[in-house]
């Protein structure tokens, strides 16, 4: 399933097949983006979707599970996860903004349903290489070197939570990074690089990704019920990628 991102929707089919699905998000716009997605409960509606949007500072409901999508990428670049999608309806919002005085993307038309429905398809969850835990308010971080991995993300706190990955450039310390950005933009030099979508306590999702070596930040923006980004509260923490040995 691809879903390309444009400043400011999402194109993707109307109806995907249930089961292990490979969902890869394409970035043509000229902001960065990002693609949580989220499971609605049988019973409600994008309308019911929609009154939830008109109050953005409230707690998701029960009746929205958020199961992951893609984490943020800058313009040109692209990021995997994999989900196991069960048959329903689903939303794929993007809550990032330009700038602090302009509205999330999502109130600028990055709001998009699909149906997950018909025959199950019978892919198989790919191993895991890795694993990243998150809690309130921290990471459990692998050690990775350089290439292809399969990291399982998994929710073990009891908040929503995310993985935002942004490499450094070369000679920026994770110290450095933290003093200079905002929710808004990064440092120069620095890619955001993707990460899987915030996932609901208890949930657990794949993010396939090809690292170079390197110094990454991991970071989750997911706000607290106080409105502070989760980031703020010390979840955020520097992965360092190893060259791979010759
Ligand atoms: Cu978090």
């Amino acid at each position: 399933m691809t879903i390309t991102l444009t400043d400011y929707s999402f194109a993707l089919p109307d109806t995907v097949a249930p089961g292990v699905t490979a969902i890869r998000i394409v970035n043509r716009g000229e902001q960065m983006h990002h693609a949580i997605l989220a499971r609605i409960d049988s019973g409600k509606t994008m309308a019911d979707v929609e009154a939830m949007m008109a109050q953005p500072n409230a707690a998701t409901p029960g009746w929205v599970k958020i199961v992951g999508g893609g984490g943020a990428v800058d313009p040109g670049m692209s990021n995997v996860t994999v989900s196991d999608l069960e048959p329903g309806l689903y939303v794929l919002m993007c809550f990032l903004q330009n700038a602090p005085d302009e509205p999330p993307h999502v109130a600028l038309g990055m709001v998009h349903p699909f149906v997950v429905a018909g025959e199950r398809g019978t892919a198989t969850m790919p191993v895991a290489s890795a694993e990243i835990r998150m809690s309130d308010y921290t990471f459990d971080l692998p050690t990775l070197t350089a290439g292809t991995h399969a990291i399982r993300v998994v929710n073990e706190g009891t908040e929503e939570h995310e993985i935002a990955v942004a490499r450094l450039p070369e000679g920026m310390t994770f110290e450095a990074f933290m003093a200079a950005m905002t929710p808004e933009s990064e440092p120069d030099g620095v890619t955001v690089v993707g990460g899987n979508g915030a996932l609901s306590p208890g949930l657990a999702n794949l993010w396939q990704v090809d690292l170079a070596p390197g110094t990454y930040a991991v970071l989750c923006w997911v706000p607290s019920p106080d409105g502070t980004p989760h980031v703020m509260k010390g979840m955020a923490k520097p992965l360092v990628v190893e060259p791979t040995a010759m």
